[in-house]
């Protein structure tokens, strides 16, 4: 069946049995691919039927639709041309995980963070509208996304405003984890509610058909069912600030879910559809365990096991040392919008369960409610991975930075992420935190360091940022601990001919190149500079004026990062004939591929460096070295063919 399905159309000419059976198809489909290349399983199993039903009753030629977070968009791609390549799903060049609009004309709004979803589909309404166009306008949203401000935001104005547009509520109870919050109990008092059927709305339509009396029997009935059902359960909710709501249906049946949709295209008001679906539908094994199959990496499909077994990473050991800490200080608490796993959090909730909060889908509320904790004497931690720090920029800046209170950002996923792509990666963070009045901006070279920071920012009482990693510390350990000192750098290997700057994860790259430089000769000191605000500028400065040649390293955008304190601080301590570069992602959004393949196409790779500071240095370059990397070098020359841009590399003379 899945074969024949090359676009919407064929999907039309099928019967429901059929459609039953690709939905199968589909879902073995997804698992075979998902289980190869890893990605976003559970929610996409969820969606089978419901994605099928959309495409069966609407014609996305002319109408339009928005996913919320966009992680359930396999099965849309999957029929809407993109079968085949779903089998390149988040691998350099292959199908994004994510809905993107230039991947395909289907895909009408790229998301990737969750709660846009409401906001930009009345935004095409409205333009429709105004454009005196016809089309109908839609989005999907979880009840996870669905607890974020900004959904919450839009459904105050679609309902106000009374634009024609469908809000899809994909309620399978879970964030990640199971889903928290007010609209969680309003959403589960709806659950309870009768199903959604056809043969009910059948009933109605006839009644209504009966000469004269017809209408006003079936509005009567409305009205009383309507003032006693209120009593009982609060559906009105939706309907009160404006919807039509219609549900809930069972998101599993095809015959429903079409029936629904349908009738929805009748109504000229917004209209809500809640749709109960199951998370990993179809996978037993996904099913039970919804939470670690919402995002995987590789696994054996019979046993559900990871291929690659997970080792330590920053956000365990950012967790572990958090509880060490909070049973020495009760004033700590742990905030997270929904990320308590991936977070490394969850130790900690089983420890302190009175003083961890998880707050839904809602980073700038996690900020906000962070410095009112503080401000009443509580010292609030608060891990969000680095994209999706960006939501909460204003809360850091008007709630905690500016009222200087002792709030402890947590960056996780800091830096490039990999396979989630441009939506995800964390380049920026270091960008927009520097701006900011107040804050100190520390990254650890490694786990222990981390451990260091976290202990050190507990006493500082003061905002702090801790950016940190996806994934573990590099393999070759460092020895070398020395004490968190407020602004000071650490100095790991003298040198006198070429300083390397170098922050977080890149240090150990820094020490790499150092070693790779001695072999020909040439004497790099090596700088842990560990606060990137305030910046170390005695120590750096000392250094620089020794070499005289300067290159920095960091995992994050050129743009007002390490490399740019380093520029600024050479002008502005009038430091003369300096030679320097900096080695970060340029002003560009990076898309999806794996770490060390985007690092290679950005020059940011060990390789790459050492043979650029002997062009920096004059010296000849070793063609041997860069054969011995051979693969790999071809592999990058073809990339470069196909047009890939470049890392941004600044060089200055100063
Ligand atoms: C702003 C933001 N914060 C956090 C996330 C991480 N995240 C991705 S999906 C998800 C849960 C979404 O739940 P729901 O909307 O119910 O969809 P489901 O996966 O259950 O289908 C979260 C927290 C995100 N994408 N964007």
């Amino acid at each position: 069946m899945l074969e024949n399905i090359n676009s919407p159309e064929d999907l039309k000419k099928l019967n429901i049995l059929e459609e039953q059976k690709l939905a199968e198809e589909i879902r073995k489909y997804i698992l075979e691919i998902v289980a190869k290349n890893g990605g976003h399983l559970a929610s996409n199993l969820g969606v089978v039927e419901l994605t099928l039903a959309l495409h069966n009753v609407f014609d996305f030629k002319k109408d339009k639709i928005v996913w919320d977070v966009g992680h359930q968009t396999y099965v849309h791609k999957i029929l809407t041309g993109r079968r085949e390549q779903l089998k390149t799903l988040r691998t350099l060049n292959g199908i994004a995980g994510f809905p993107k609009t230039n991947e395909s004309p289907y895909d009408f709004f790229n998301t990737g963070h969750s709660s846009t979803s409401i906001s930009a589909a009345l935004g095409m309404a409205r333009a429709r509208d105004l454009k005196q166009e016809n089309y109908s306008v839609l989005a999907v949203i979880g009840d996870g996304a669905m607890t974020g401000g900004m959904a919450l935001e839009a459904l105050n104005d679609v309902g106000y405003s009374k634009t024609k547009m469908t809000i899809i509520l994909n309620d399978n109870e879970m964030s990640i984890s199971p889903n928290i919050g007010g609209l969680n109990m309003l959403l589960s008092k709806l659950r309870t509610k009768k199903m959604y059927t056809r043969s009910n709305v059948i009933v109605k339509k006839r009644i209504s058909k009966i000469p004269v009396i017809g209408k006003p029997i079936v509005k009567m009935v409305q009205t009383v069912k309507r003032s006693i059902k209120q009593l009982i359960i609060p559906k009105m909710f939706f309907e009160d600030i404006g919807f039509t709501y219609l549900g809930p249906v069972d998101g599993h049946n095809l015959e429903e879910l079409q029936s629904i949709l349908t009738l929805s295209k009748q109504i000229d008001n917004p209209v809500l559809i809640h749709v109960l679906t199951k998370k990993g539908k179809g996978y037993e094994i996904a099913e039970k365990n919804p939470d670690k199959f919402h995002a995987t990496g590789p696994f054996d499909i019979e046993t559900g096991k990871s291929k690659k077994e997970k080792g330590k990473d920053y956000s365990k050991v950012f967790g572990d040392k958090l509880v060490e800490l909070a049973k020495e200080n009760e004033k700590i608490v742990a905030i997270t919008a929904s990320m308590k796993d991936g977070t490394g959090l969850t130790a900690f909730s089983k420890a302190f369960p009175n003083r961890f909060f998880d707050i839904g889908i809602a980073e700038q509320h996690a900020l906000g409610l962070a410095a009112g904790m503080a401000i009443d004497g509580m010292i609030p931690v608060v891990p969000i991975y680095s994209s999706f720090y960006q939501r909460a920029y204003d809360q850091v800046i008007h709630d905690i930075a500016l009222q200087n209170l002792p709030v402890i950002m947590c960056v996780d996923r800091a830096g490039i992420v990999g396979a989630d792509g441009e939506t995800h990666q964390g380049t920026l963070d270091m960008a927009f935190f520097r701006l900011v009045p107040n804050l100190t901006i520390l990254a650890p070279k490694d786990f222990q360091e981390l451990k260091d920071m976290l202990a050190f920012a507990v006493e500082l009482k003061k905002p702090v940022v801790i950016r940190y990693p996806r994934g573990g510390e590099d393999k070759e350990p460092f020895e070398k601990h020395e004490e968190i000192k407020e602004g000071k750098a650490e100095i790991l290997k003298e040198g006198k001919d070429i300083s390397i700057f170098t922050i977080g994860k890149t240090v150990a790259r820094g020490i790499k190149i150092a070693k790779k430089l001695q072999n020909i000769n040439v004497d790099a000191e090596v700088m842990n500079v560990r606060f990137l605000k305030p910046l170390d500028v005695a120590t750096l400065k000392t250094s620089i004026e020794k070499t005289k040649k300067v290159i920095t390293l960091e995992d994050g955008t050129i743009i007002n990062g390490l490399g740019t304190a380093i520029k600024e601080m050479i002008i502005e301590n009038h430091l003369e004939d300096i030679e320097m570069k900096a080695y970060a992602y340029p002003d560009e959004f990076i898309r999806h591929g794996s770490v060390e393949e985007l690092e290679k196409i950005y020059h940011l790779d060990e390789a790459y460096i050492v043979e650029d500071i002997q062009r920096l240095m004059r010296l000849n370059v070793n063609e041997e070295h860069k054969n011995e990397e051979g693969i790999i070098d071809k592999h990058v020359e073809k990339l470069e063919e196909e047009n890939t841009s470049h890392s941004q590399e600044e060089s200055l003379m100063v």
